[in-house]
């Protein structure tokens, strides 16, 4: 059994200061960084559209423009980056969104490739790219764990950050806080 660490879109734009900002965005650097080391590879997905993105107000979308490719707004944050063994972006054609890492990338090849099996999951947002990834792990039979202090939500309607993760268990997902993740990786034998 191999595990990937997936950091969901930790991008300038969804950030604090940023133009699509998550609120407290910016909490979820540090879980992540913390479980990283308990995973056998890490992968960060970005969203990473065109300036004329179909998701944007003024090409009829509901979000403002955001990551788009090639300005700072869609780089990953630096400590992130500096996990990510590999980057896959999604959203880059103009006329389709994606919200989910699986959603037209190369994201499930690279996990076969590896022989990985289970999927950490945390970054932004958990009500729409957290949760559209992790229904598509499920679905694609990955073992899946979300990291509720890892994870952060618009909440476009109150209380969306709360029924995506009910949703998420419901599918299938494990819900831990990474310290309690932490704790179960250490091999019992050394728990001393
Ligand atoms: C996201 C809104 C628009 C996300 C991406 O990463 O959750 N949210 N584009
Ligand atoms: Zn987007």
């Amino acid at each position: 059994m191999k595990r990937a660490l997936i950091c969901v879109d930790v991008e300038h734009d969804f950030l604090p200061g940023g133009s699509l900002a998550v609120p407290d965005g910016d909490h979820v650097i540090a879980p992540l960084q913390a479980v990283a080391s308990h995973c056998d590879c890490v992968v960060a997905t970005r969203d990473y559209h065109p300036e004329d993105h179909v998701s944007f107000t003024p090409y009829g979308g509901t979000w403002p423009p955001h990551c788009v490719a090639g300005t700072r707004g869609a780089e990953l944050h630096p400590a992130i980056a500096a996990l990510a063994g590999s980057v896959v972006d999604k959203g880059t054609a103009r006329g389709a969104d994606a919200y989910s890492g699986f959603d037209g990338t190369h994201l499930h090849e690279l996990l076969q490739q590896q022989g990985i099996t289970e999927l950490v999951i945390g970054g932004l947002a958990t009500d729409y790219c957290v949760l559209a990834t992790v229904r598509d792990a499920l679905r694609l039979g990955y073992t899946v764990t979300v990291l509720d202090d890892a994870i952060r939500a618009v909440n476009v309607t109150p209380g969306d950050g709360r029924r995506a993760l009910e949703e998420m268990r419901r599918a299938g997902a494990r819900i831990m806080h990474s310290a309690q993740f932490i704790r179960e990786c250490i091999p019992t034998g050394m728990m001393l």
